[in-house]
């Protein structure tokens, strides 16, 4: 009997921990404010044309009333625009409405378009019509294989790198040796408007796209140990060479995420942080070994119970936390902010800063 009750002891112990990590996963972007220093939408008035403008472009961007076009539908085009204002945020959230479309058929067509969080800005060169190398974080919506060897998979492809500035781009393999992750995604000559989402926040990067006409979100990549400094710039690029596309950006909306940090993290100087990216799991992200040790122990009859018993609860928690974040209809998937579609309507939360 007290073995059962020390058993229950330790069970709900274990339910409040995960309890906690859900809820604070879910308060994870709960105040989200849009940035209008770091957006750009429609009708772009100042883009570029003047010292207190907050874009600028340069190279082949023709900037009209309802879009940025970054290149025509030609060959060897390239351009790009770039937020004037670095970014001092911590925990960003960007949405990119974008549009490729072109008269080229299947696989006739490229290069794709970059997005861009980098240390330097209106450096045109041969990565989606941005220098190479470069620093700091880049998103990648490649329209053209250029790697024949690479069939596993299709594209148009989306992948993320961060750099420190040491490593080049390779065009000849699609960037797949310095890729983070990525996701094949319809992007080109759709009907309806298409989505990008860059989330960055506590060290984790994660991409979402909406090209279904949906309304909603779909993970394309999510890796923690990802760090990024703050006061680089926002900007996008894009490219075409002997094959080409109209690469259009309709709007960069830039979303701050009220997320706390600990006074230890507040304290560092945030701007001097390397690109980086550990690809290695903590110890603590690492559940069923949280020691390091625990592998090296033959795991015993009420280990098993209690771990069985563990995951059955943290299954139920899921599934009543997904239930109703899923009723939360303001929001995409994984509390991303859902996006206005209509440019004329209120902005979530009717924040506008
Ligand atoms: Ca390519």
């Amino acid at each position: 009997m007290k073995n059962i009750r020390g058993l229950l002891n330790v069970t709900l112990v274990f339910l409040i921990l995960e309890l906690c990590l859900v809820c604070c996963d879910i308060t994870d972007g709960n105040a989200e404010h849009l940035k209008r220093e770091h957006s750009l939408m429609k009708p772009y008035q100042g883009v570029g044309s003047s010292p207190s403008s907050q874009w600028d472009f340069s190279g082949n961007t023709l900037v009209t009333s309802s879009y940025v076009r970054l290149t025509p539908d030609e060959r060897s085009k390239q351009g790009s625009i770039w937020n004037t204002v670095p970014c001092y945020l911590k925990d960003w959230e960007m949405h990119v409405q974008f549009k490729v479309h072109g008269s080229g058929k299947k696989n006739l067509h490229g290069d794709g378009i970059a997005i861009w969080y980098t240390k330097d800005r209106l450096h045109p060169g041969p990565v989606f019509g941005n220098q190479d190398p470069f620093l700091g974080l880049a998103v990648f919506l490649d329209t053209f294989r250029n790697d024949l060897h690479g069939m596993d998979r299709s594209f148009p492809y989306i992948s993320a790198m961060v750099n420190n500035g040491s490593v080049s781009y390779d065009h000849g393999k699609d960037g797949r040796s310095s890729e983070l992750g990525g996701c094949s995604a319809e992007i080109r000559n759709r009907e309806h408007d298409t989505y990008l989402a860059i989330r960055y926040s506590k060290g984790r990067l994660t991409v979402m796209v909406d090209v279904d006409d949906k309304n909603e979100w779909k993970e394309c990549i999510d890796i923690g140990g990802v760090r990024l400094p703050t006061g680089y710039f926002f900007g996008a690029s894009a490219a075409t060479g002997d094959l080409s596309d109209n690469h259009d950006i309709i709007s960069m909306k830039l979303y701050q995420l009220m997320v706390e940090h600990t006074s230890e993290e507040e304290n560092l100087d945030w701007t001097k942080i390397e690109p980086s990216v550990s690809l290695l799991k903590s110890p603590k992200d690492n559940i069923d070994d949280p020691t390091g040790n625990f592998r090296g122990t033959p795991l015993t009859g009420w280990k098993v119970f209690l771990l069985l018993l563990c995951a059955l609860l943290g299954i139920v928690v899921c599934a009543v936390v997904g239930a109703v974040v899923s009723r939360r209809d303001r929001r995409g998937t994984r509390g991303f902010i859902k996006k206005t579609k209509n440019e004329k309507e209120p902005y979530p939360r009717g924040v506008v800063k």
